[in-house]
């Protein structure tokens, strides 16, 4: 159930993005709970591309176009002058996964250390999806892309996630938290927490891709929810450095219903299944075991 959201549209219908695409699920409700006196800054990708086609707009909010390498540097440049002029704004800076874990991370970097006031909110889809589903450092172990094709050779991605939840907390930004855009009460709640927080935030939200998974147009909620409740994405805000879990799956559900779902991982056989489980489990363990520690990420 989604209570209370505001009526107002901030990120207009008739964009193009595909059917299904989770990613602007994902922005038409940060930009709701974010609201009017806001301006946003978006890297280059999937979502910047569907949505600003010249001389067309979807966005009804003060908008600028950044490069990849360079996106929280013009949040920050964004930041700094409208301080000098005691203007108080929202602003909100998009980037996908690889805009944000790979090309533009020196300069989210620069800006976290710098702490600027922005909240940097990342479409984490698992791929460089605009440029034909290429690996990127948030893609998951075993996922097939166009560069990590499973085959005879790999079978898929060899790496892991990057961590970039607990990097970014490292550098002592105030508030970093998961979302998924199934849950749109803990998203919108999240949003308006790190906008009020004060300094560089950030917010990885889950978003599905159906061409890039591999699932059907109408699986893209479910899907999104699988991920959360078999623990594969957990869902946890990290507040001034403590960590704390914002949904604990009440059943024990296996990952392979999670993954059977999806194309980019039909190739995986039972015991990389098996290895992919023990990941999960101890990734949740470690979560468990920090929360209840409340060790101190700085
Ligand atoms: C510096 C730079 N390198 C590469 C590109 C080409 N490019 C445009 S969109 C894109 C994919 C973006 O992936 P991601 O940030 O994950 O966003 P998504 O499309 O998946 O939402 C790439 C590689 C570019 N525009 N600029
Ligand atoms: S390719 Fe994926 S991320 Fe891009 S618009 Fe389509 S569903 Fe959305
Ligand atoms: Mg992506």
């Amino acid at each position: 159930m989604i209570r209370g959201l505001p009526e107002e549209e901030y990120f207009a219908s008739g964009h193009r993005a595909c059917a299904g695409c989770g990613g602007a699920i994902a922005i038409r409700h940060v930009t709701k709970a974010a609201g009017p006196n806001t301006i946003i800054v978006q890297a280059t990708g999937c979502m910047e591309v569907v949505s600003t086609p010249y001389p067309e707009t979807a966005w009804k909010l003060p908008y600028i176009h950044s490069a990849f390498d360079n996106n929280a540097a013009v949040a920050s440049g964004i930041e700094a002058a409208l301080k000098k002029a005691g203007k108080k704004v929202n602003i909100i800076v998009f980037g996908g996964d690889g805009a944000t874990f790979d090309i533009g991370f020196g300069a989210l970097s620069g800006a976290l250390e710098r702490g600027h006031n922005f909240l940097y909110v990342c479409n984490d889809n698992d791929a460089y999806m605009n440029t034909g589903i290429q690996r990127s450092g948030a893609t998951p172990k075993y996922a097939h892309t166009t560069t990590s094709p499973a085959g005879k050779v790999i079978p898929g991605k060899i790496q892991f996630k990057k961590p970039l939840p607990f990097i970014i907390a490292s550098h002592r930004s105030p508030y970093v938290a998961t979302a998924s855009i199934h849950d749109i009460n803990d998203l919108y709640a999240k949003v308006r927490r790190g906008l009020s927080i004060g300094g560089p935030c950030y917010l990885q939200v889950y978003s599905p891709c159906v061409p890039g998974w591999g699932y059907d147009t109408a699986k893209t909620v479910e899907i999104a929810k699988l991920a959360v409740e078999t623990k594969y994405y957990p869902l946890y805000e990290i507040e001034n450095g403590i960590l704390r879990i914002t949904h604990k799956p009440s059943e024990n559900k296996s990952i392979e219903s999670y993954l059977k779902m999806q194309a980019r991982f039909k190739h995986l056989s039972p015991e990389q299944i098996r290895e992919v489980q023990a990941a999960v489990d101890n990734e949740w363990a470690r979560l468990l075991e920090m929360e209840e520690k409340k060790c101190k990420l700085y």
